[in-house]
């Protein structure tokens, strides 16, 4: 168990490691309780490094020999490490440590599930496998030899030998060791290739359990398409003989990187028509494209240190989003990406677990795999982009594979490379590294009919020439001043640059200026636009240029009108969120019926054939409850949980009734009749379908939800059925409920579906006690994080249940985690993160909160990941 009063560590302490490794031969003999691990490692001094000891990670390892150049020596073990005397120049260091993978139960380093040995060494989990410098600046080939006996013997690299009970490989490419990955087991291979564009052949695998073959396929195209398209958009080949996927059931995360083995938890990569919905297909799809890019983006080129993660994280999840949109197409896509954004890093960004995207001290590193380091880190790359043109960001990107490959780099390195590339100076720039926290941007709008004569040219003036029909000589002028809130260790801020992507509209819906990217780089700003014959309707953020609140005093008709008419998607879909948000906050605070003119301007978009049903399925979604919390703390009102849950159920139902005459046709367009495909094409027909099954189940008390689950031959359709079904109330939901539980109680991710749906479906009254019931059934592995996660993570995104007034949501949550936290410190201490917008409620939940989180805080040997996240949130 790791201590729970650790020390912090801080950027500024980085120190290279003073010596360099030349090449690392590790056998394995497996054996669930007594595995044995030989390292045999090349070390020589480092010339660039500072004079120090020489110390080598080591956690929870046995320690049968060590020998330098041959000499048995005994160095000083402590639970970190290892320390001891080495030559002054090269040596050859070996050790043979005994491991227990039977006995890992927190999922890092070398552990079994389900009679399978699996690894997982990011970030620093290969110092549970053997003594040795476990920083990602430490880069080096490996050897290694398995031996086992399992039919299946796989590590990173090329492969160079197997036999009865053993397997050999090599990793030509120096990588750090959290790369590192071993799996052993008896699996079965779906098998295909793939040539590169200079001529490569690789063979590529995905490797599953016998039984699990069938759940491949979509998989493989998602890989050969990856690499095809990072061929072509970035010129980055594949650069070994085999590229291998092992799909693994337990598994604290989505998917690893690891060099030439990437391991998904098998929920990231399973698939099939009738156990996946369209959301798994398109997130399965993502993710292997993201874990497949990081061969370059993260291997090729990775990390310094772990305070540079976005480096490696935040370029990924960019290029894996590029990756969607050019499969799925770029509208929807972002809509996505910004409701996912506000959900999950602006709370993370404007509670107590607030840090910059390159944070600057922690306790434990896996604290901070969130959605700042990764979507916000992504985001940062957007607005480079933005800034710097497509031509200007594709040359920085040569240049830093060009640069940097086989580099241990840092986010210095990376603005260097804009900085060289485009000669733009980022100094400012930079700041989206270092500050944490969403910035406000708010904006006044003036119109001047006429021009200032004397008036000299405005500041950063739009240059766009305004199109002939429009000239005139009116002036509108936009002002802007931007302010970051303090955030934990960083009271005050300093102006940040913000690209604000900015088109007018005439009020005849023409577009006079196309989208104009305003650079603000000032507390305050004002840009002017000269020429305008008549006063325009401003379209601001568009595309969401920068991942800040945009605080702006609008009228609801010029809302209306954008949701019309806006060329640019994002803000018509934004107009209708702002509508939204508007219409559900009148009615929390006051009780106000939902605004009619935007449900009519809605229903218009929504039943408009001539746009994507994509897109008018992302119309229909309605701010969440938890966005509509955040807003009202963010004004200054404490948000009560259960009267955002009654406006937001009173607003559909509204909506079922205002609209009930035009659901059959759009539930009738949205019909499938084709065989099923999980493409762009259909699964935005399903989705708006979906929405539409709502709507209608609101009126007709589920009839045609139960038709659509009982024709069922997909999941999408079969569970967004059975959602409709649970949600309708009144026992609607309980024959088919059995029914499919009867259908899929031997599939255990369509079972995770099956538990996480009966809480999310629940009412707020009675949700506690339903994830309660549900961890007492027979099926609740609690040790499979996947299992854990269904029922608790759907309890923690229940607001008004998570959040009820009596605290049984945080009791119930808080006693899993402290039961969970002995077990698996890592999962544990990422799900704690549910408790921090606690001091946004009233005082009566703040104390359970509160209490609650004492508790976890209380628990005797708690992991230092849980006491970390704890501690922030309650300080
Ligand atoms: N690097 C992986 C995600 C990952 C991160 C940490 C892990 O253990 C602490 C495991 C996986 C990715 O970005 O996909
Ligand atoms: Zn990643």
């Amino acid at each position: 168990m790791k201590d729970a009063s650790p020390q912090t560590i801080y950027l500024s302490d980085y120190k290279p490691f003073g010596w360099q490794i030349e090449d690392v031969h590790l056998t394995f003999r497996l054996a669930p309780e007594t595995t044995r691990v030989i390292a045999r490692i090349h070390f020589a001094p480092n010339p660039g490094a500072p004079a120090q000891d020489f110390f080598l990670h080591g956690e929870e390892l046995r320690l049968i020999r060590a020998a330098i150049d041959g000499a048995e020596i005994v160095p000083v073990v402590t639970a970190e490490g290892l320390r001891c005397p080495v030559p002054d120049g090269p040596f050859l260091w070996e050790a043979e440590v005994e491991i227990a993978p039977a006995a890992n139960t927190a999922l890092e380093g070398l552990y079994m599930s389900k009679g399978m040995y699996c690894t997982q060494c990011e970030a620093e989990g290969f110092r549970k496998i053997t003594f040795y410098p476990d920083r990602p600046d430490v880069m080096s080939t490996f050897t290694v030899r398995i031996e086992g006996d399992l039919p299946v013997l796989l590590s990173n690299g090329n492969p160079t030998g197997a036999g009865d009970g053993w397997a050999e490989w090599h990793d030509p490419w120096p990588k750090p060791a959290y790369l590192f990955a071993l799996v052993a087991g008896d699996l079965v291979a779906h098998s295909d290739s793939f040539t590169t564009r200079s001529g490569r052949a690789v063979a590529l695998n995905i490797w599953v359990r016998p039984g699990d073959e069938g759940k491949c396929a979509f998989g493989m195209e998602a890989l050969k398409k990856s690499m095809t398209w990072d061929e072509e958009v970035y010129g980055r080949e594949y650069d070994l003989d085999v590229f291998n996927i092992v799909a693994v059931d337990d598994f604290n995360m989505g998917a690893m990187e690891n060099k030439g083995l990437n391991i998904f938890n098998s929920s990231c990569v399973l698939a099939s028509p009738e156990t996946s919905t369209d959301d798994n297909f398109e997130r399965i799809e993502a993710i292997i494209a993201h874990e497949y890019f990081h061969n370059w983006t993260g291997n090729r080129i990775t990390c310094r240190d772990w305070f540079q993660l976005c480096l490696k994280e935040g370029l990924t999840v960019f290029r894996d989003s590029q990756f969607t949109s050019d499969m799925r197409g770029p509208e929807v896509k972002r809509i996505n990406d910004v409701r996912d954004l506000r959900a999950r890093q602006f709370p993370e960004d404007q509670g107590p677990l607030s840090h910059p995207v390159r944070p600057e001290s922690f306790q434990e590193i896996n604290n901070f795999y969130t959605a700042t380091v990764y979507e916000k880190g992504a985001e940062v790359i957007g607005m480079l982009k933005r800034l710097v043109g497509d031509d200007g960001y594709a040359r920085a990107l040569d240049l830093y594979f060009e640069r940097h490959d086989g580099d241990a780099a840092t986010i210095e390195d990376w603005l260097r490379v804009f900085e060289d590339a485009t000669g733009r100076d980022l100094g400012q720039f930079k700041r989206w590294y270092s500050q944490a926290g969403t910035p406000r941007l708010s904006v006044r709008e003036t119109w001047e009919p006429r021009a200032p004569a004397s008036t000299p040219p405005s500041r950063d003036p739009a240059t766009q020439e305004a199109p002939d029909q429009a000239r005139g000589d009116g002036r509108f002028t936009l002002s802007f001043t931007q302010h970051t809130p303090p955030t934990p260790g960083q009271p005050d801020k300093a102006p940040q640059v913000i690209p604000i992507a900015v088109g007018l509209l005439n009020p005849n819906g023409d577009e006079v200026v196309p989208t104009t990217v305003l650079e603000m780089t000032q507390a305050s700003q004002s840009f002017s636009f000269d020429g305008l014959a008549t006063r325009p309707v401003a379209s601001i953020l568009r595309g969401f240029s920068a991942p800040v609140v945009l605080e702006r005093e609008q009228s609801r008709e010029e809302r209306a009108f954008l949701l019309a008419h806006d060329t640019d998607a994002f803000n018509r879909w934004e107009a209708s969120q702002s509508l939204a948000r508007d219409s559900l906050l009148s009615t929390i605070t006051d009780g106000t019926p939902p605004d009619a003119a935007w449900l009519d301007a809605l229903h218009k978009v929504v039943t408009d054939s001539t746009l994507t049903p994509d897109f008018r399925s992302s119309m229909l979604d309605l701010p969440s409850q938890g966005e509509l919390a955040q807003l009202l703390h963010r004004r200054g009102n404490v948000p009560d949980p259960d009267a955002i849950w009654q406006a937001s159920e009173g607003l559909r139902g509204i909506m079922a009734e205002r609209w009930r005459a035009s659901l059959p046709a759009l539930a009738e367009e949205a019909r499938v009749d084709a065989p099923y495909r999980p493409d762009a094409e259909q699964t935005g027909k399903r989705a708006l379908g979906s929405k539409i099954l709502a709507l209608q189940s609101r009126l007709d008390g589920g009839k045609a939800a139960q038709a659509q689950f009982d024709a069922a031959d997909n999941m999408t359709l079969q569970l967004t059925a059975l959602a409709c079904l649970l949600r309708a109330g009144a026992g609607a939901g309980d024959a088919a409920l059995a029914a499919f539980h009867a259908q899929w109680k031997d599939d255990r991710l369509v079972m995770d579906k099956w538990f996480g749906l009966q809480v999310a479906c629940a009412e707020p009254d009675t949700a506690v006690s339903v994830a309660a019931a549900l961890t007492r059934h027979a099926d609740f592995d609690w040790r499979n994080p996947n299992r854990f996660r269904a029922v608790l993570s759907a309890l923690a995104g229940h607001h008004a249940a998570f959040h009820a007034a009596d605290g049984s949501g945080y009791d119930l949550l808080a006693d899993w985690l402290i039961r969970l936290d002995a077990k698996n410190p890592q999962t544990t201490a990422r799900m704690c993160a549910a408790f921090q917008t606690w001091k946004r409620y009233d005082e009566g939940r703040q104390a359970r909160a509160r209490a609650a989180l004492e508790r976890i805080a209380a628990t005797p040997g708690l992991s230092r990941d849980t006491n970390e996240m704890v501690t922030r949130m309650l300080t």
